[in-house]
C-alpha cells in the first residue's frame, strides 16, 4: 500500500529537554508539501553537533528531533519537486543549496541563505511550519534534516540524490562528519603539497581533516588530542606524529612552533573550544599560516586575540560543511567513495540499532562515533539479538 499523501506513524528519538536522554516515541510525520521531500531514513550518524543540542550549547527550540548526518530513500515528493523521485537513494543536507541566492551564486562560499544555522535555530522547514507531531504536540525540526526519525520531511534544496548502489550505512557520513573535515583541508584551507599541518581534535571530523591533508600532499601532519587512544587511528589515517598537550608544561602552540620551524602552514581546530581555537591560530606561522575553525563553539562565548597575531600576515577562517556547496558536491563525494578514492570505515566505531541511540551518545562522549541503523531490529524472542531487516514496518493513516 502506498504511503504517499498520508500521515505516517513511525519511530523517532525525541529530545524533550536538554541534558536528558532521547525518548523513543511514536511520531506522526505529515506528507511533504510543495517543494518538499519525505525520506525513509536508513542510517544516521551521531555527530558531536547533535550532542551540542543535548547539552544545550547549540540552542534549539524543544521538543526536537535532532540528527543531521544520514542517508535514506525517498518515500514521496511534494508538488513541483524535480530533482529526486520516490525510490531514489539520497542524503539530507543540513547546509542547503537553493541555487538562487547570492551565496549559492558566489564561486567560493557555500552557506546558502536558506540555512537554519542562526542562533537560536528556528527549527522549522522553509515555510515556517513543522511536519512532526508527538503525543499531540508539534515537534521542532533540526537544521532542516531531523534524521533521528524513521521518516523525515525536508525541503527539496536540502536533499541530494546519490548513486543507487551506495551503502547507506557508510555514506551517511558524507552528510556531515567526513565532508566537513575533508573539505576543511582541501577546499577551505587549500592545503598544499609538502606543507606542514596541525590538527587539533582527532574525533571523526578531525580524522577526516587528516585524510584531506594527506590527499592534498602534506608532508607532515601533527595530530593533537588529550586522549592518547586516538593516536593509533590518526596515524593510520596519515598523521605523521601525534602529541598531547598534557605531556608538556609549556603551551602546546609553543611546542608545535618549535617542531615546525616557527609555525605550521595550516592548522585546524576540530574540537569546539575557545582555548584550542587560539592555540591552533598561534601555532600557525605568523606570516604565512592559515588556521581554520571547524569545531562548533559553546553558546555565546567570545574569542579574544591581539590584532598583531593577524597583522603579521596570518589568515584565520572557518567554514560549515567543509566549504562544499552541498547539493552539487555530495553526489560527487559519494561517487569518489564508490570509486574507492577514500574509505569511511575508519570513521565508524559501531553500527547500532536505532533504539540504542542513547548508548550511541554515551559512546560518542567516550570517543567512539556510531552509526544508527533502522534496518537492525530486535529479535522478537531474543532481546539481545538484532536482525537485519529489508523493510521496517510502519502504520499508515
Ligand atoms: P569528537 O568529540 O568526536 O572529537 C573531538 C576530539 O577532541 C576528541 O578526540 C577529544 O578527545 C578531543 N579534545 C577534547 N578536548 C581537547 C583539548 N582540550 N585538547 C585537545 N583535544 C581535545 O567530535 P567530532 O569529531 O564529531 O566533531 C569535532 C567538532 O567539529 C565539534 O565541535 C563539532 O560540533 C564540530 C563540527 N563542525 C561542523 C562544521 O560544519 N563546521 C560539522 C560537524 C561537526
Ligand atoms: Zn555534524
Ligand atoms: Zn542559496
Amino acid at each position: 500500500m502506498s504511503t504517499a499523501g498520508k500521515v505516517i506513524k513511525c519511530k523517532a528519538a525525541v529530545l524533550w529537554d536538554i541534558k536528558k536522554p532521547f525518548s523513543i516515541e511514536e511520531v506522526e510525520v505529515a506528507p511533504p508539501k510543495a517543494h518538499e521531500v519525505r525520506i525513509k531514513i536508513v542510517a544516521t550518524g551521531i555527530c558531536r553537533s547533535d550532542d551540542h543540542v543535548v547539552q544545550g550549547t547549540l540552542p534549539t527550540p524543544l521538543p526536537v528531533i535532532a540528527g543531521h548526518e544520514a542517508a535514506g530513500i525517498v518515500e514521496s515528493i511534494g508538488e513541483g519537486v524535480t530533482t529526486v523521485k520516490p525510490g531514489d537513494k539520497v542524503i539530507p543536507l543540513f547546509t542547503p543549496q537553493c541555487g538562487k541566492c547570492r551565496i549559492c551564486k558566489h564561486p567560493e562560499s557555500n552557506l546558502c541563505v536558506k540555512n537554519d544555522l542562526q542562533s537560536p535555530l528556528q527549527g522549522t522547514l522553509q515555510d515556517g511550519s513543522r511536519r512532526f507531531t508527538c503525543r499531540g504536540k508539534p515537534v521542532y525540526h533540526f537544521l532542516g534534516t531531523s534524521t533521528f526519525s524513521q521518516y523525515t520531511v525536508v525541503d527539496e534544496f536540502s536533499v541530494a540524490k546519490i548513486d543507487a548502489a551506495s551503502p547507506l550505512e557508510k555514506v551517511c557520513l558524507i552528510g556531515c562528519g567526513f565532508t566537513t573535515g575533508y573539505g576543511s583541508a582541501v577546499k577551505v584551507a587549500k592545503v598544499t603539497q609538502g606543507s606542514t599541518c596541525a590538527v587539533f581534535g582527532l574525533g571523526g571530523v578531525g580524522l577526516s581533516v587528516i585524510m584531506g591533508c594527506k590527499v592534498a600532499g602534506a608532508a607532515r601532519i601533527i595530530g593533537v588530542d588529550i586522549n592518547r587512544d586516538k593516536f593509533a587511528k590518526a596515524k593510520e589515517m596519515g598523521a605523521t606524529e601525534c602529541i598531547s598537550p598534557q605531556d608538556y608544561t609549556k603551551p602546546i602552540e609553543e611546542v608545535i612552533k618549535e617542531m615546525s620551524d616557527g609555525g605550521v602552514d595550516f592548522s585546524f581546530e576540530v574540537i569546539g573550544r575557545l582555548d584550542t581555537m587560539v592555540s591552533a591560530l598561534l601555532c600557525s606561522h605568523d606570516s604565512c599560516g592559515v588556521s581554520v575553525i571547524v569545531g562548533v563553539p559553546p553558546g555565546s562565548e567570545q574569542l579574544s586575540v591581539h590584532p598583531f597575531e593577524l597583522l603579521t600576515g596570518r589568515t584565520w577562517k572557518g567554514a560549515i560543511f567543509g566549504g562544499y556547496k552541498s547539493k552539487d558536491s555530495v553526489p560527487k563525494l559519494v561517487a569518489d567513495f564508490m570509486n574507492k578514492k577514500f574509505s569511511l570505515d575508519p570513521l565508524i566505531s559501531n553500527v547500532l540499532p536505532f533504539e540504542k541511540i542513547n548508548e550511541g551518545f554515551d559512546l560518542l562522549r567516550s570517543g567512539k562515533r556510531s552509526v544508527l541503523s533502522f534496518f537492525l531490529c530486535m529479535h522478537p524472542y531474543h532481546p539481545n539479538i538484532w536482525e537485519r531487516l529489508d523493510a521496517v514496518p510502519v502504520t499508515v493513516f
